[in-house]
């Protein structure tokens, strides 16, 4: 299938036996699992500590790192298809598998040292440890060049100062990838990213955010005070820090995406059984032309969000840029995850409005997609940009 000639490559439509069989361990777990007590750790704001430690011995915590480091050796066509299914359920468990895979196992997998994968990728990628991703500041979200936090050179170490806003996994994490400036009269190429281990001096937790959605994973403010980094913690060269963290975020998109993805799918599949059990009007409301068109226009825009999530997925496991499709995955899948989840809410009724019926959980959790690893309006600048280059 062609499409613009910006986007680039063929669109296999099929999908292997094994993908299958990821995607229904996913759908199995999300439904048998996860289901149980996800409305209760949204109230409570509770992390799903124990779901996550099986996620983790199931493999899914390092779905794309090579088993040689404790991952699971898959694409990334699987890793989109376990997410579409663990969010349609949960969408704060699976922005805990998103990060840890996407932001962290994938970053150090793809630039890290073979000693910083032994000692620091392979515990994430098996789950028994889990990562966070530390790039947002106080006063640096979308403008990520303008990084506050220092990195000083001290010869054998890095001085490390600084605040980090919005960090998910920030209270459960034990290894934080931390994007730093070093040189400032260098801009975007000064700065650094250093692999910071919970506990080391100066390394502090502050509170916990009290979200909208989401509110099943941990997020946190993260605070450094002259913490000593060793050199060796240093990804890449020296200054390659900003391209580290736009290169892993693209990646991070693409799980984005599908737990937008996931968040629509879920709240469509809730909605399309109501409406085959509630009657109004001597018939069951989907027989209503009202509702029958909304659940018209929700299944189309959540294949068009799957088909770009896939073709974002098969172009990176292609090996080839995919800035370009990420951000439109991550655009459109996140807007359709809003209105679906909003339209979702509508068809139940009354009953959309209460907890019991899972659809304003999703529709909560639907928002964070248009912000983060990137708002809407970031991935207009991506797009535009890519589309409008010689
Ligand atoms: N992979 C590798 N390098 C990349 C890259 C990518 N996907 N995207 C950009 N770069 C490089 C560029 O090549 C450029 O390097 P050189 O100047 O050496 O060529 C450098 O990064 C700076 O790029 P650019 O000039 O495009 O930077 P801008 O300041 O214009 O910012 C945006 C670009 C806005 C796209 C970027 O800041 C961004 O993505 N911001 C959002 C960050 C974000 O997602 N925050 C959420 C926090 S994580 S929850």
């Amino acid at each position: 299938m062609r499409t613009t000639n910006k986007l680039q490559g063929t669109m296999n439509f099929e999908f292997t036996e094994e993908q299958i069989a990821v995607r229904d361990a996913a759908r199995d777990f999300a439904q048998n699992v996860l289901k149980h007590g996800v409305i209760e750790r949204d109230t409570h704001q509770r992390f799903p500590a124990d779901e996550i430690k099986q996620l983790g011995e199931l493999g899914f915590m390092g779905m794309m790192i090579d088993p040689n480091y404790g991952g699971s050796g898959m694409d990334t066509v699987s890793y989109v298809l376990a997410m579409e299914e663990l969010s349609k359920v949960d969408a704060s468990a699976s922005v805990v598998v998103s990060v840890n895979n996407s932001l962290v196992c994938w970053g150090l997998d793809k630039y890290g040292s073979v000693e910083q994968k032994q000692k620091y990728l392979v515990p994430l990628a098996k789950g028994e440890k889990i990562g966070a991703f530390c790039l947002s500041e106080p006063e640096a979200g979308s403008d990520a060049t303008s990084q506050r936090t220092t990195a000083e050179d001290k010869g054998d170490y890095y001085l490390l100062n600084g605040t980090k806003n919005w960090i998910t996994n920030g209270g459960s994490a034990s290894t934080y990838l931390v994007i730093a400036q070093t040189h400032p009269e260098k801009g975007h190429r000064g700065i650094n990213c250093l692999i910071v281990e919970r506990g080391m001096e100066g390394f502090m937790v502050g509170a916990k955010e009290d979200k909208l959605g989401i509110r099943g994973s941990d997020t946190h403010t993260i605070m450094f005070q002259d913490v000593k980094v060793p050199k060796e913690n240093r990804i890449g060269e020296d200054g390659f820090g900003f391209k580290f963290a736009m290169s892993t975020l693209s990646g991070g998109r693409i799980g984005i995406a599908a737990q937008a993805l996931g968040i629509a799918s879920g709240a469509y599949e809730l909605a399309l059984a109501y409406s085959k059990e509630r009657q109004a009007f001597g018939k069951p409301i989907h027989e209503h032309q009202a509702i029958a068109f909304k659940l018209a226009d929700m299944a189309t825009e959540i294949e068009a969000a799957r088909l770009l999530c896939l073709k974002a997925a098969q172009v990176k496991d292609a090996g080839e840029n995919f800035d370009l499709e990420s951000s439109m995955a991550k655009l459109f899948a996140s807007r359709v995850a809003m209105a679906t989840t909003i339209e979702a809410v509508q068809i139940h009724g009354g009953y959309g409005f209460v907890k019991e019926y899972h659809v304003e959980r999703l529709m909560r959790d639907a928002k964070i997609t248009q912000i983060y690893e990137g708002t809407s309006e970031i991935q207009k600048i991506v797009i535009s940009r890519a589309l409008l280059k010689d």
